[in-house]
This record gives C-alpha cells, sequence and structure tokens, in this order.
C-alpha cells in the first residue's frame, strides 16, 4: 500500500495544551507518526512517499478564506516573535453571535478557533498544509483509479477542523480535503472511527447530499468535543439523512463496538458510493490515554477487515491515536487487514 507521508509534520510541535488553568502536556506530538511510521516498515508492504510541492487550493475547497488567510499569518506572527511566550498563539476571547466584530488578533485567535487545545505555532501553517497536501494526493491517486487504497500517514490530525474553526489539535481538515475532491467523480462516504466525533467533517458536509458522513465515536455527552457528534444530528436542507452519528459509552468494549461498527457500515453500503474516505483514529484502543475505549489491538484487524468488505476504493486518513506503545501496532492491523493480508 502507498503511504502519503506529510513532510512537515515536525513543524508543529504544541508546547501542551490548556485545560482548567493550566498547560498540561499535549500527546499530540512528532512521536505518534515516527511509531507508525516504524511499525509499518517492519511489517513490509508499504512504500512511503511524499506529496508534490505545497498548495493552498486543496484547502479553499473545504475552508474559509479568511480562515486560511489568519492561519497563514498567524503561523508567521508567531515565526517572527522574539519573546518565546509570543511564539505561541493561544485564545483568550470567543466572539459569539450573528455578527462578532472582531478584527484584532486578539478576538482572530478565538474567532477561529472553539477550544483551547489548539495553539497556533510558528511551523503550524506549514505542518497543516504538508497534511492537506498528502490527503490531496492520496484521493487523487484513488480518483484516477491508480490505487484501490492509499494510507495518509500525517500529524497533527484534522477531523475535528471546521470549515473556519480549528480545534481539538485540528487545523485544517485532511479527511475533508481528499472527499471534496473525490465527490467530483461521484458520491462519497466518510467513515470516522476516532473516539471523538468528528465534529468538523460533520460541519463542512452538513447540507450535502453528495456526501454521506458517519462517525463511530464516544458520547459526547461525556467526551470531546462535547458539543456535537449527539444521534439527533442527521443533516440539514439537501444534506438531511446523510449524517450519520453513532455515540457510544465510555468503557465501550469489542462486544459493544462491533454492532455500532455494523451498523456503521451498513449505512455506508446503503448510499451506495463511488468513494470511501476512512478517517482513522486509534484513540479507541484500551491503553489510550483520553479514549477510554477498551478495544484490544487484535481487534484492529477485524476493523480492517469489516470496513475492507464495503469493496470500496479509498483514502485512509490518520487522525488520533496517543498511546506510542500501541499507536503502530494498531495502524500496522488495520492496513494489513485493509490490504487482505
Ligand atoms: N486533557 C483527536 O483525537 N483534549 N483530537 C482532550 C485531554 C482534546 C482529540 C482533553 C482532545 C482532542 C484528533
Ligand atoms: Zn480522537
Amino acid at each position: 500500500m502507498r503511504v502519503i507521508l506529510n513532510p512537515k509534520h515536525a513543524d508543529h510541535v504544541p508546547p501542551g495544551e490548556w485545560e482548567g488553568g493550566t498547560v498540561i502536556p499535549c500527546y499530540e506530538a512528532p512521536g505518534r507518526l515516527e511509531v507508525i511510521r516504524a511499525a509499518l516498515e517492519a511489517a513490509g508492504g508499504f512504500a512511503f512517499e511524499e506529496p508534490p510541492k505545497p498548495n493552498e487550493e486543496c484547502v479553499a475547497a473545504v475552508h474559509h478564506a479568511a480562515y486560511i488567510t489568519y492561519l497563514r499569518e498567524a503561523s508567521a506572527e508567531a515565526k517572527r516573535a522574539r519573546d518565546p511566550a509570543a511564539k505561541q498563539l493561544w485564545p483568550t476571547v470567543f466572539p459569539f453571535g450573528p455578527n462578532p466584530r472582531a478584527t484584532g488578533t486578539r478576538a482572530l485567535r478565538g474567532l477561529y478557533c472553539f477550544d483551547t487545545y489548539t495553539p497556533i505555532l510558528p511551523g503550524t501553517f506549514a505542518a497543516a498544509l504538508g497534511g492537506a497536501n498528502a490527503a490531496a494526493r492520496a484521493a487523487d491517486l484513488i480518483a484516477e483509479g491508480a490505487e484501490r487504497a492509499a494510507y495518509v500517514l500525517t500529524r497533527p490530525p484534522g477531523h475535528h477542523a471546521e470549515h473556519d474553526r480549528c480545534g481539538g489539535y485540528c487545523y485544517f481538515n485532511n479527511a475533508a480535503v481528499a472527499a471534496e475532491r473525490l465527490s467530483k467523480r461521484g458520491p462519497v462516504a466518510v467513515l470516522d472511527v476516532d473516539v471523538h466525533h468528528g465534529n468538523g467533517t460533520q460541519h463542512i458536509f452538513y447540507s450535502r447530499a453528495d456526501v454521506l458522513t458517519v462517525s463511530v465515536h464516544g458520547d459526547p455527552a461525556g467526551l470531546y468535543p462535547f458539543f456535537s457528534g449527539f444521534a439527533d444530528e442527521t443533516g440539514t436542507g439537501a444534506g438531511l439523512g446523510a449524517n450519520l452519528n453513532i455515540p457510544l459509552a465510555p468503557g465501550t468494549g469489542a462486544n459493544e463496538y462491533r454492532p455500532a461498527l455494523a451498523r456503521a457500515i451498513e449505512a455506508v453500503s446503503r448510499f451506495k458510493p463511488a468513494f470511501l474516505v476512512f478517517s482513522f483514529g486509534a484513540d479507541t484502543h484500551e491503553a489510550d490515554p483520553i479514549g477510554g475505549f477498551k478495544l484490544p489491538t487484535k481487534f484492529f484487524a477485524e476493523l480492517g477487515a469489516k470496513v475492507r468488505e464495503l469493496g470500496l476504493p479509498a483514502v485512509i486518513v490518520q487522525e488520533g491515536g496517543y498511546d506510542l506503545a500501541a499507536l503502530g501496532g494498531c495502524v500496522a492491523e488495520v492496513l494489513k487487514a485493509y490490504s487482505g493480508n
């Protein structure tokens, strides 16, 4: 299987995340990508390549132009700063309402971000764009029929990033970039199995009839992102009925996960898509420090095999997964099963 690797991922190294009055260590770190890469190299059968040179066109297709400009300029501002504290841009004020009058940097930080886990750093724009470009490249390989499946190995992740807001460690929505590109050639289903609801992907396609979004995740009543991912969110306008959320209880293990996955796969299959975007997060693993689910590593082979049964050409995009000891194995199991070995 071809692996499209984000060459700029290590430009973005979060110093921590702001939680309850202090900065705590951030699990979304460059080591995540390194352990996945090592596991795939050890497994064999994977060919690594980088996307062509940076291009913003693919993100402009799914994100607000002013948001893209903000991320580019805020990263540049952080890069220019001399004071170490000014090299991390954190939101402090969140403008609300139908017409928020946000113009200055302070207000924009909160206008274009919905939480305090997602700082903008000197290399954030380049790293996020590298991931989006990797997703676009993978989508093009699938759209042209050059491959039946391609894996996007990237961080920061993408599925929490909305049309005009970053959040949940995500800046550009890589899965949405791939889905948008594929949707030019036929209907697309996005299946998101990260333990957190893929609110950004849902948000971007919420009124679209030609892109089905399905997410299986921890009940947002008790798990991040808290404000999105409930079962009654089913789409709007032309997209009504083209969004499915399957929230599951904390502590979900393989026995509870299996029927939910079957329901998600059945919904994808009924939609009769031409392409699949598989947003894969390994933070459902029993050892994950922030997920709260109890899936063992061997379940990930079953997961890959079930998704493979759909028989769809697929872009597989890396989302979360934070236990460095388990992460590589989970990805290798899913991808090996998806390729049929
Ligand atoms: N102290 C993804 O998995 N922080 N994002 C949770 C933990 C936010 C997760 C609080 C979690 C975001 C892509
Ligand atoms: Zn997650």
